[in-house]
């Protein structure tokens, strides 16, 4: 089964908006595999952002994802990875969809509130990157059959 890693970043944590996220992709009907609060180290940071290590924004945005607890999160469900995408909506706030979570919840693209993975490569690299296997737990919930024929 497809899955994807979320992380809600601290100032998703901070800000009070865990429960409001989450019941976002509870409600889609995708299933929660993993989940974890915690402060990333800068190691961790690097790694997971080592694609834009050349950015400008690079060392930001490392000091911004460790600079309190996040949550991150494994999600499971078809098509999880692009439809969790679309959830979050654009990388940029202020061009992502109202009804999008960045689209309703945020404003700037620094503090855009929730990682998504953009690939299913990219997903299972991430998941990981920040979760050993055990923390995961591979479940079936009862609703399943009212939500997947
Ligand atoms: P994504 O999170 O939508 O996949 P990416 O392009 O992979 O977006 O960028 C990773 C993260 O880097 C963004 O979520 C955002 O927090 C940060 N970021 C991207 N572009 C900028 C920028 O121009 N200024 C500041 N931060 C940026
Ligand atoms: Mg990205």
């Amino acid at each position: 089964m497809e899955r994807t890693f979320l992380a809600i970043k601290p100032d998703g944590v901070q800000r009070g908006l865990v429960g409001e996220i989450i019941g976002r992709f509870e409600a889609k009907g995708f299933t929660l595999v993993g989940m974890k609060l915690m402060t990333a180290s800068r190691e961790l940071a690097e790694q997971h952002y080592g694609v834009h290590k050349e950015r400008p924004f690079f060392a930001g945005l490392v000091d911004f994802i460790t600079s309190g607890p996040l949550v991150a999160m494994v999600w499971e469900g078809d098509g999880v990875v692009a439809s969790a995408r679309k959830i979050i909506g654009a990388t940029n706030p202020l061009n992502s969809e109202p009804g999008t979570i960045r689209g309703d919840l945020a404003v700037n693209v620094g503090r855009n509130i929730i990682h998504g993975s953009d690939a299913v490569e990219t997903a299972n690299e991430e998941i990981r990157l920040w979760f050993k296997e055990e923390e995961l737990s591979s479940w079936t919930p009862c609703l399943t059959p009212w939500i997947v024929e």
